[in-house]
């Protein structure tokens, strides 16, 4: 047992019982979303997942221990004290754990831990990608590079609209990732159901997804699998509009001079302000529907594994 994993009690029990388990990130409660939504989101997103019949495990690094499900009282914390909480992808990792800090894990880090954990399935909001203006700032989230070589299904709305959509499908094609649709061949734009691109393939039932998992790792072939569950109608955002306030926001990022890690938590924060909350309360309907995909997907996964 790797030394610097840290099992919760109900995560314990799961992997003792052989139950189906789906992991969840927490640079979204940090620094995806303000207090108290953040807190009342995550308690709910595990509550939607057990309701289900699966058993969730937040992922952090809580004083440089790797955690896999966290106590009420850590996830209080993640929410409460985010300017004590490093947002943590892959390469930060070694770092927070040597010198005993705490992390909100992104989609990277908390793939990586999820698989030491032998956790298959993962639900989140929106992946990071590749930004608008990549060709010259380079800005290009290590969530793709995660997806590329880490075994774990990711469950997401889509990529942000705030980041470059033809590219990213791009680099996950040249990375080897394939790209599922739920019940759509448009790829899903977070808060907007659809765009005008396409999944590489459309998926009807929990059960192909987790045909296709189980047939991808027997074959040998390394990395994860994106599974894009578009956003339930009601909650959909106009997609015009939003696109006009996402442009606002990221001149915005632009003259503030906001670079690397920040920009993806400012560029969300704005975009909440300009759509007075609307965002934020799409946000949170779309994750609700992600985690109980996923944890469909993962019960899937796991009765496929009996037989
Ligand atoms: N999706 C959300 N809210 C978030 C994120 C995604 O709805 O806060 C986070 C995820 O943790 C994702 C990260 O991995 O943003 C990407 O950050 P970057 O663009 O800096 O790689
Ligand atoms: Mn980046």
């Amino acid at each position: 047992m790797n030394k610097y994993l840290k099992f919760s009690k109900e995560v314990t029990e799961a992997l003792k019982n052989n139950l189906p388990l789906v992991a969840l990130e927490s640079t979204i409660i940090s620094h995806g979303m303000p207090y108290p939504e953040n807190l009342n989101t995550a308690l709910m997103c595990e509550e939607i997942i057990r309701k289900n019949g699966a058993v969730p495990a937040t992922i952090a690094i809580i004083d440089g221990m790797m955690c896999v499900g966290l106590e009420k009282d850590e996830l209080i914390y993640l929410a409460k004290e985010k300017d004590q909480v490093i947002k943590t992808s892959r390469r930060d990792i070694p770092y927070i754990v040597a010198a005993k800090l705490n992390g909100a894990t992104t989609v990277s880090a908390t793939m990586y831990i999820a698989s030491l954990a032998k956790i298959k399935v993962f639900a989140t909001g929106g992946i990071g990608g590749v930004h608008m203006g990549a060709s010259e700032t380079f800005d290009i989230s290590c969530d793709l590079e995660e997806l590329s070589k880490t075994n774990v299904a990711v469950v997401c709305a889509g990529a942000k609209a705030i980041l470059d959509l033809p590219k990213t499908l791009e680099y996950l094609e040249t990375k080897g990732v394939l790209v599922l649709g739920y019940k759509t061949k448009k790829l899903p734009a977070f808060y907007t159901k659809s765009s005008s691109l396409e999944v590489d393939y459309q998926v009807d039932s929990p059960k192909d997804i987790a045909n296709i998992m189980h047939t991808k790792w027997d074959l040998g072939l390394e990395g994860g699998i994106l599974i894009t569950n578009p956003i339930p109608d009601e909650y959909s955002l106009d997609e015009k509009k939003m696109k006009k306030i996402i442009d606002n926001a990221i001149t915005k990022a632009k003259e503030n001079n906001i670079k690397g890690k920040e920009i993806t938590p400012f560029l969300l924060s704005e975009i909440k302000d300009l759509t007075k909350g609307e965002s934020l309360k799409a946000n949170i309907e779309l994750v609700y529907n992600n985690c109980k995909l996923a944890t469909l997907v993962a019960k899937a996964y796991y009765s496929n594994d009996e037989i």
